[in-house]
């Protein structure tokens, strides 16, 4: 009979990952981060790059990443992670460097660096957690807020005739040439949580292959700002995001397709 050793032994029981810090989670209760936090870092682990991995965090709740990878790690300027990112990649290859960012960081005050760094089809990964708000400023619109949505700065709901319509970043970055694999999974739910860890490992292996840049959206809920109840917070992203949001692989390209058949035989 095969042996394990105890860190194996940790990995089945579906303890602490190793790439992960034993430090307790500053989110909110029922926040989504936390989940998607431990979905990279058992990615991490299975990929064993833990030794190259390096986390570009950005502006948001999930600024002190540092605090929970187990890897290195630095801090953005607000929206400027993919090109944190692209300059780590282009200096050393060999490492694997991932952004993690908000959908304000991203899709607001980032626009520019994720498209280019996708237009360009950058080595790098992107890890794109969306819960339709501002969450650490105290819940301002962003730009993926929902239409007649609740937020301190659109009070009476999110109008389009004054602030617009929420943005769809895996529909417009898949359209670019320089991208490899974009998703859009979610943590609503122990299925959804299942599917997005395998959409992370493929971002992640995408790099690995240097098939050009991997993005995964991940809708994800903000109890507080949302102003509804952790639980209840799952069913309302169910109920609420995913219309808007279809989750899905918006583009994989041939080599990762290729990827992606390796697993589901392994
Ligand atoms: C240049 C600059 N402008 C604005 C801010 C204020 N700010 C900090 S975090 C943030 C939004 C974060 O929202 P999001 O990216 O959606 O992440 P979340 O907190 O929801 O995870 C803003 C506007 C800042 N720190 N720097
Ligand atoms: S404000 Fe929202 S995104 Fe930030 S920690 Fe709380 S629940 Fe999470």
């Amino acid at each position: 009979m095969a042996q394990i050793n105890n860190k194996e032994l940790e990995t089945l029981l579906g303890l602490r990952p190793e790439s992960m810090e034993e430090h307790p989670f500053h989110f909110c209760p029922g926040c989504g981060h936390g989940l998607v936090f431990r979905l990279v870092a058992e990615v991490i682990d299975e990929l064993k790059i833990k030794e190259r991995a390096i986390c570009v965090a950005s502006i948001g709740c999930s600024v002190n990443s540092y605090e929970y990878f187990n890897f290195d790690g630095l801090e953005s300027a607000h929206g400027r992670a993919p090109a944190v990112a692209t300059a780590i990649k282009r200096c050393h290859p060999h490492l694997v460097p991932f952004t993690y960012q908000g959908d304000g960081d991203l899709a607001a005050i980032g626009t520019a660096e994720i498209v280019h760094a996708c237009t360009r089809g950058e080595n790098i990964t992107t890890i794109f957690v969306n819960n339709a708000i501002y969450g650490m400023t105290g819940g301002q619109m962003a730009p993926t807020t929902l239409t007649g949505m609740y937020s301190t700065s659109t009070p009476a709901g999110r109008k389009p005739s004054l602030a617009g319509y929420p943005i769809r970043v895996c529909e417009m970055l898949s359209t670019l040439e320089g991208t490899a694999y974009v998703a859009r999974v979610a943590v609503h739910s122990p299925a959804s949580v299942r599917k997005a860890k395998q959409a992370i490992k493929l971002a992640f292996r995408t790099q690995l292959a240097g098939l050009g840049m991997s993005l995964v959206e991940v809708l994800s809920p903000c109890p507080t700002n949302w102003r509804v109840e952790p639980i209840k917070a799952m069913d309302w992203l169910a109920e609420n995001m995913l219309a808007h949001y279809p989750l899905g692989e918006y583009k994989v390209i041939e080599a990762v397709a290729a990827l992606q058949k390796e697993v589901s035989h392994a």
